[in-house]
């Protein structure tokens, strides 16, 4: 039954006709492929490295004592009321950052943060690495001052990308991250910096349904993908209580969410460099891709590029971004612990290369650490997770 992966993927990228039994056109079955040779190929290359945190001591960070990330679906209703719990405490602790006045508590904090470096952070160098270690810091948070005791969940864009609705991700339910908005008449969206249209789903208002309706968020929107979505705010300083708004838009998520762009990225064309492999997996100007569709899918507050932290999966999403990374960093060892690009978004205005060395600032949340310091998850400096 079960078919080896090199050649089937040959057949799908090259058009050969495939003889091997069913054909690998399930992307999530793909993924689940990918992941085992990831597994296979840590397990064989995996070597313990001493920690270099203070106090830490002799402790190492090893596959055997390593945090593990899961599947949203794949975690127990207990385990998912308590990563929703300790989201909801987020909410009830105090704001860090006094230059960023609009945050109420430590929820926006992440959200001004993000929405503070937007130019910086997308379309750069820095992009993989800077939100890896915003979901680091996001995980340590919620374990740290929020009593969690489980890992930073994933959602997984390969399964019910044709009826978000359905996903245990999105279905509404008090195991969800929240269900569609409230109808709200608008004509859909339009992504990539104006240059594609998505027709709207059946939402666009507030979230109405799961654990957090009834929670506000105070920071943006700014540049929300989603049209007749306004007042539209410019910093960080000003205030703008309202509810969170979503629009599960299945023609981002059908669309992309394919067989074919989840082996692009991982396995053929655009896997082959660090520059190819980020670009394809963000996508260019003109272009939805993987990451975007993820943002676009739920619409809203998460399909603005400075506030979408405002949406509550938007940490299930990166996490699945961040796997991705993950995975083909596995993958691709040659390519794994270098950068591409420069430090402005698209290089926008002109700047120069960015550099391993390059600090990922995040003001308040954490100490800043240079970039090399997270290209290893297993590397105790500070990282050590890996996903299943
Ligand atoms: C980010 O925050 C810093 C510190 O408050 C501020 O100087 C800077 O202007 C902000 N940048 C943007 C783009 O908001
Ligand atoms: C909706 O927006 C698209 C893209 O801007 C445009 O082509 C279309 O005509 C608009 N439709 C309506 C009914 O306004
Ligand atoms: C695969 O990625 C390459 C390199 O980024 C890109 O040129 C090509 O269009 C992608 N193929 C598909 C089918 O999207
Ligand atoms: C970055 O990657 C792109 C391909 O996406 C490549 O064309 C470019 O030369 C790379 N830049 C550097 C400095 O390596
Ligand atoms: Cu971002």
């Amino acid at each position: 039954m079960r078919f080896s992966l090199v050649p089937a993927v040959g057949a799908l990228l090259f058009g050969a006709t495939l003889i091997t039994g069913a054909p690998p056109n399930d992307a999530a079955e793909i993924l689940q492929d990918l992941q085992r040779q990831a597994e296979a190929k840590l397990r064989e290359t995996n070597k313990p490295t001493p920690s270099t945190r203070p106090g830490d001591g002799d402790q190492t960070c090893t596959l055997a004592n390593a945090a593990v990330r899961k599947d949203w679906e794949h975690m127990s209703s207990n385990q998912k009321k308590d990563y929703i719990k300790a989201v909801k405490c987020l909410w009830k602790l105090p704001s860090v950052d006094p230059d960023f006045s609009a945050a109420q508590n430590h929820f926006d904090d992440f959200v001004a943060v993000h929405m503070n470096q937007t130019n910086f952070i997308h379309g750069t160098a820095n992009f993989l690495t800077w939100h890896r270690y915003m979901m680091w810091l996001w995980e340590q948070k919620l374990r740290n001052q929020c009593g969690y005791t489980g890992y930073l969940p994933y959602w997984n864009w390969f399964k019910h990308q044709d009826d978000l609705y359905k996903s245990p991700v999105f279905d509404g339910s008090d195991t969800s991250l929240g269900g569609d908005g409230e109808y709200f008449a608008h004509n859909g969206s339009l992504v990539s910096a104006g240059r594609i249209w998505l027709p709207s789903g059946k939402g666009g208002g507030c979230v109405k349904s799961g654990p957090f309706v009834g929670y506000t968020i105070n920071i943006g929107p700014v540049q929300p993908a989603m049209q007749g979505y306004t007042p539209v705010v410019t910093d960080v300083k000003h205030l703008n209580p309202r509810c969170q708004r979503r629009d599960l838009t299945m023609a981002a998520s059908t669309s992309t969410f394919t067989a074919e762009n989840l082996l692009n990225v991982t396995l053929g064309p655009a896997s082959a460099t660090i520059g190819h492999f980020q670009d394809e997996l963000q996508g260019t100007y003109g272009t939805l891709r993987l990451h975007g569709a993820g943002h676009h899918a739920m619409g809203g507050d998460g399909g603005d590029v400075f506030t979408s932290p405002n949406d509550p999966a938007f940490y299930l999403h990166h996490a699945m971004v961040d796997r991705l990374f993950w995975i083909w960093q596995i993958l691709h060892p040659a390519e794994a612990n270098k950068v591409n690009g420069t430090i402005t978004f698209r290089n926008t205005p002109p700047s120069r290369e960015g550099t391993v060395d390059d600090m990922l600032d995040m003001r308040g949340l954490g100490p800043a650490i240079p970039i090399k310091d997270v290209f290893n998850t297993l590397g105790g400096t500070p990282l050590c997770y890996i996903y299943v």
